[in-house]
């Protein structure tokens, strides 16, 4: 406990999720409270009681009075560390089995047939999430780790951001996130993104859905990703895969308990010591049931000398049972095990005993350890727990064997298994005979490997290293705070202004004076802009310099008139305000590099809808601004792999910029045009502004003690300070230009 506690330097976790831990009942005037069932909570649960820590979710009831909700409050928080939220029925209708379970259940499940969009459970989806928030700060004390669970709670980020801005917060998603053509689907995508990005650190089960997240958060908002770190309001949020594990020691030790021994002899009496099959589910279309009885009545039809030696336990634990889908479902699959039981089984033998019900705990870690072959087969799972669980509770009495689905979170973990496509019922018929006739020594081998790593990133693992992420992910945003220019900082920028004699202004043009536009013909600088410019240089002890990429008839024509210094193509041309001429900074360099360079451009234009080139005389660019994001930056890789192949000991170079791929010869850059207007005097202050790559060349060649600045955030720059956007750049330039019109005027 102490060593938790010290790693999250005595801070409080609260968890929050749809759900308590607990479930609390009503019978004859009795209340009781048992354990909830459910991966999230069995999960988590042992996490829980090994901090002290909060949880906040619903108790499964609801008080009638006052007094009562008080009471179980108190309760629940004295013996539970507990603290609940109560929902009303209706609330329960329109958000739980509306909104979360008829809604985003199918469709991040792929049962994209099966969901409804209904804008009033989306109403009160939104007005129950709000209702967490408010339960969540009637309780929440800085330096608490807040940390959000699930799908019934996305928007629960962002409304906690909104109250507490610098509150440390984490959210995991517990089952699949679809890609970004299922996601589409859903009205409301862009509000579900945004409320689980109030979060600092995102987490999901496996590399796939973080990839799919990731997607779609550059496909509908348009935020891109740097090696899985998205800005959001000058925030950097982290997103990455944390796969659940399981409290292995607690079933590995309950193996071993007297309880489970005589349970074990009890059931194996039962079955008359056939082969034991086992299955452990909720009741769920996504869990794949009737493909599962599907396959095993093929089996018992193509090995007919396994009736009679084998049992399958099929243990469904009723879910959701007020949706009619649910509904259907049971009744589909009462219907199969009759017609098997019907079909194959006699006065002796029944081929499945289907308990549909939930069993205690020893009961489950009986049947898991005393099972011969385990069948998780749903048809799509975030990870699954159950098959952690039957792999921890065997090789001691038996060496089992898993028959697992590729769809399941689980499977990228559990490769040793026997892996299916759950929707290919002869290859699981195969599977279930080649895991009941697996030889010893195989099953061994496999079972020591998978079972290790069950030990190993156990769920105390999982979660120490999401709270250890989420706390540097904390600690990197407020060093970056620290760089913003604003505050202390602008005020010492400004002083700093004033005091100096010889200034100079090394600025970018495209997305550090203006907003970026589809087209580059379209960045056409703005009446507010030339007036701005025009105040700066007129301060005879201001230098201003725009160092763009563009070519020199663009710059000439749009900022001659403001009568500041010009350099064009990343520095391959320079136009001083005084010599009102263009100067070339490539003597002897000759552009018939171009014609080996431009047809390979020209092939992937072609092949990437939305893809031009501009030529500009020193260097050919490309462009993919407004190509599909992904297909575009994908191309962009391919392209810059395939020039570099040509560029060996060419003189070229080839840069990666704002959705731009540029080719031009090494010895341009914006570094080596900086570093011609810094020779020029001896400057006593020195701004440099840049939002580019390309820019980092400038912010390399500043003195220390210049101010080198970064519009738009990012985690990776040399530059010391950072602005928001080109509207912060500009009003940082306007402030400026006011203390010269006020010398000037004085
Ligand atoms: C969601 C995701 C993800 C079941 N029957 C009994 C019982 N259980 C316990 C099992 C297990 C849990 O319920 C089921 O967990 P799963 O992970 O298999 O599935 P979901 O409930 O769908 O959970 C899932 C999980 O969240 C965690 O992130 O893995 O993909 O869908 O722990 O042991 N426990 C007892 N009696 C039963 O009858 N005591």
């Amino acid at each position: 406990m102490k060593d938790k506690l010290d790693k999250l330097a005595g801070r409080r976790v609260i968890i929050i999720s749809n759900r308590l831990p607990v479930s609390v009942s009503k019978e004859n005037w009795e209340t009781t409270i048992s354990p909830s069932s459910g991966g999230l909570a069995t999960g988590l649960a042992s996490y829980h009681r090994d901090q002290e820590g909060l949880w906040i979710g619903w108790p499964g009831y609801n008080p009638t009075t006052e007094k009562e909700k008080t009471g179980l409050k108190n309760r629940l928080l004295n013996e539970f560390n507990c603290y609940p939220v109560y929902l009303s029925n209706l609330e329960i209708k329109k958000y739980y089995n509306g909104f979360s379970n008829d809604t985003i259940w199918p469709l991040f499940h792929y049962f994209t047939t099966k969901c409804t969009y209904d804008p009033t459970e989306w109403d009160y989806y939104q007005r129950v999430n709000e209702k967490y928030c408010r339960t969540l700060l009637e309780v929440v004390r800085p330096g608490d780790i807040i940390w959000v669970q699930d799908y019934h709670l996305m928007l629960l980020p962002e409304m906690v951001r909104r109250e507490v801005p610098d509150a440390t917060i984490g959210f995991f998603l517990h089952i699949p996130f679809p890609s970004m053509e299922v996601f589409r689907y859903l009205p409301w995508r862009k509000e579900i993104l945004n409320g689980i990005l109030g979060a600092d650190m995102i987490g999901f089960h496996t590399y796939d859905y973080s990839r799919h997240f990731l997607s779609c958060v550059l496909r509908i908002l348009g935020k891109e990703q740097n090696y899985g770190q998205i800005v959001v309001d000058n925030r950097v949020v982290k997103i990455d895969t944390f796969p659940m594990g399981i409290d292995a020691a607690k079933f590995i030790e309950t193996v071993e308990s007297e309880e489970v021994d005589t349970e074990i002899n009890n059931l194996m009496k039962s079955i008359k010591n056939n082969k034991l099959i086992l299955s452990v589910d909720r009741l769920d279309f996504t869990k794949g049931i009737p493909e599962r009885l599907k396959a095993f009545e093929a089996f018992l039809e193509k090995y007919p000398d396994w009736r009679g030696k084998v049992t399958y336990i099929m243990l469904c634990v009723p879910s959701r049972d007020k949706i009619q889908q649910y509904q259907l479902l049971k009744k589909e699959v009462d219907e199969l095990v009759g017609k098997i039981d019907g079909r194959f089984g006699d006065p002796g033998w029944s081929p499945i005993l289907y308990m549909y019900r939930s069993i205690p705990f020893s009961t489950l870690v009986s049947l898991y350890a005393s099972a011969d072959l385990a069948l998780v087969t749903p048809l799509r799972d975030g990870m699954n727990l159950v098959c952690k669980e039957y792999l921890a509770c065997q090789g001691q009495l038996k060496n089992g064997m898993l028959v697992l689905s590729e769809t399941a979170g689980s499977a990228a973990e559990l490769g040793e298994a026997i892996i299916v496509n759950p929707n290919n019922i002869n290859s699981m018929t195969e599977a279930i005979h080649q895991g009941l006739t697996m030889p010893e020594e195989d099953k061994k081998a496999a079972l020591k490997l998978m079972i290790n790593r069950i030990k190993r990133y156990n769920v105390f693992r999982w979660a120490d290293d999401f709270m250890d992420q989420l706390l540097k992910v904390k600690e990197n945003q407020e060093h970056n705070e620290q760089r913003l220019l604003a505050g202390r900082l602008k005020r010492e920028l400004l002083t700093g202004y004033e005091q100096a004699d010889k200034r100079l202004f090394l600025l970018d043009y495209d997305g550090t004076l203006v907003s970026f536009k589809k087209k580059p013909e379209q960045a056409k600088p703005d009446e507010e802009l030339l007036v701005l410019l025009k105040k700066m240089a007129a301060d005879p002890q201001n230098k201003v310099v725009v160092i763009s990429g563009r070519d020199q008839d663009s710059l000439q024509e749009w900022l001659a008139g403001t009568e500041v210094d010009l350099v064009a193509e990343h520095g391959a041309w320079f136009r001083e305000r005084d010599l009102d001429h263009w100067e070339s900074a490539q003597q002897g360099n000759t552009t018939d590099w171009k014609d080996n360079i431009y047809p390979l451009l020209e092939v992937f234009a072609e092949r990437t809808p939305g893809a031009f080139i501009e030529e500009k005389s020193s260097a050919l660019v490309w462009h993919y601004r407004k190509s599909e994001p992904e297909l575009g930056s994908l191309r962009a890789k391919e392209l810059v792999d395939n020039i570099r192949g040509l560029l060996n000991a060419t003189g070229l170079q080839v840069l990666l910029g704002n959705k731009v791929i540029e080719v031009k010869p090494v010895d341009i850059n914006k570094g080596k045009a900086a570093a011609i207007w810094l020779a020029k005097e001896n400057w006593d202050f020195i701004l440099g502004m840049g939002d580019d790559w390309t820019d980092e060349d400038i912010f390399a060649v500043l003195p220390e003690d210049a101010w080198s600045v970064k519009v738009g955030f990012t985690a990776f720059t040399k530059a010391r300070f950072y602005l928001e956007s080109h509207k912060a750049a500009r009003s940082l330039l306007d402030s400026l230009a006011e203390i010269s019109s006020k010398v000037i005027a004085g």
